[in-house]
């Protein structure tokens, strides 16, 4: 369902970037941290990878932050956490994702990215539940992203806002990641619109031009993210093969399930690499 109450971001006058500072104002008077270091954005499989990253320091619901909306599914968790690492790091962990395909636009969509930015994060974790093209991948595996296609036609950028996306998804990063789990596998990530899943003639496509991962969300995020400055690190919890790659049709539930399934590995191979950043 659509949400029909005011949204600042809604207004086009509105600056999406000091909506995004008045949110971290909101984040940082309702956890009482001032800055954070790490942002890590929890898709459909990750919600409880958060828990083994450290201690939990404040929850808030998303609602109480400007320009945030509701959750539109379940499995998306609604609300904002500080926590603080082992190491000393604060990781505003936002379990509130927009998505395209809510219709509300770029703006809603990378508010949480910006608004993590202005938290001072600098470093911004991407993850999501995707469908997997390689068939050598089983659902429940991770696999880390090393570049994306944007197939949305749309935009977080407005105006003539030129920005290189070349090591977009971060070697460093990827690098970092592999070094705690060298088996990490990694592929070209395709944002489709969505809701709908993709058509098998459009999986034959995302395959045809260099795509691997099917997905909805993650493309728009990382570009808000490199234009705050931030360096991107994705993962996507391959949930389910792409249509007509697995020969059953896709379901929700199926999407789900594999991401409880493979919760203990995907929280512990989060854990262990945001400890490292
Ligand atoms: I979870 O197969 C999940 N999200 N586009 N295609 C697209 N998004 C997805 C899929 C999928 N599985």
């Amino acid at each position: 369902m659509s949400d029909t109450r005011d949204n600042p971001l809604d207004d086009p006058t509105a600056d999406p970037f000091e909506i995004a500072a008045a949110a971290a104002d909101d984040i940082a008077r309702l956890t009482g941290v001032e800055a954070h270091d790490i942002a890590l954005t929890l898709g459909s499989g990750w919600g409880k990878a958060a828990d083994l990253i450290g201690e939990t320091t404040a929850t808030i619901p998303a609602t109480e932050v400007a320009g945030f909306s509701k959750p539109a599914l379940e499995g998306h968790v609604g609300t904002l956490r500080s926590v603080l690492t082992p190491g000393g790091k604060r990781v505003l962990v936002i379990g509130a994702r927009t998505h395209f395909y809510e219709g509300h636009g770029p703006r809603r969509v990378v508010h949480s990215v910006r608004t993590a930015a202005a938290t001072g994060a600098r470093t911004m974790v991407l993850t999501n539940g995707a469908g997997g093209i390689r068939h050598t991948w089983t659902p429940g595996q991770p696999v880390l992203i090393s570049d994306h296609i944007n197939l949305t036609g749309a935009s977080p950028l407005e105006g003539a806002t030129f920005i290189d996306l070349t090591d977009l998804y971060s070697m460093r990063l990827r690098d970092a990641a592999r070094r705690i789990d060298p088996s990490l596998e990694e592929g070209v990530y395709c944002q489709f619109r969505g809701p709908q899943y993709e058509t098998p003639a459009e999986v034959q496509m995302a395959k045809a031009i260099g795509g691997h991962i099917v997905g909805m969300s993650t493309a728009l995020e990382a570009i808000a993210a490199r234009q705050a400055g931030m360096e991107v690190l994705g993962f996507s919890l391959i949930t389910n093969l792409a249509a007509g790659i697995q020969t059953t049709p896709l379901s929700h539930q199926e999407v789900l399930e594999a991401g409880r399934e493979a919760e203990p590995r995907i929280s512990a191979l989060l854990a262990q690499v945001l400890a490292v950043l």
